[in-house]
């Protein structure tokens, strides 16, 4: 590997990964470890950028719920391997809603 492409030359899916990158790190970078997010840090990150998927995602209860979900080695934070798990498991359920849509309109015609 050559190193991180972006820019103009990236595609569309490397820039998607790197936007994911960025994301990640405009949140962790806000208090504690740089590298991880807190509860609080996951908060702001799960309501200004996921705010359409995860509606609830304000309250209190959700975001400890998450968390809780997230964080597979128990160490109270969001690593990156962990976020991109959640990012991960979106994704497939927006594909499975994507295709389930697909399906309808192919038997309406
Ligand atoms: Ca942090
Ligand atoms: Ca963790």
């Amino acid at each position: 590997m050559s190193g991180l492409n972006s820019g103009e030359n990236a595609s569309a899916l490397e820039n998607a990964m790197q936007l994911m990158i960025q994301t990640f790190h405009k949140y962790s970078g806000k208090e504690g470890d740089k590298y991880t997010l807190s509860n609080a840090e996951l908060k702001d990150m799960l309501v200004s950028e996921l705010g359409n998927y995860l509606g609830q995602a304000q309250d209190k209860e959700a975001v400890e719920k998450v968390m809780g979900d997230l964080d597979t080695n128990n160490d109270g934070e969001v690593d990156f391997t962990e976020f991109i798990i959640l990012v991960g498991a979106l994704t497939v359920a927006c594909n499975d809603f994507f295709l389930e849509y697909n399906d309808k309109q192919e038997k309406k015609k």
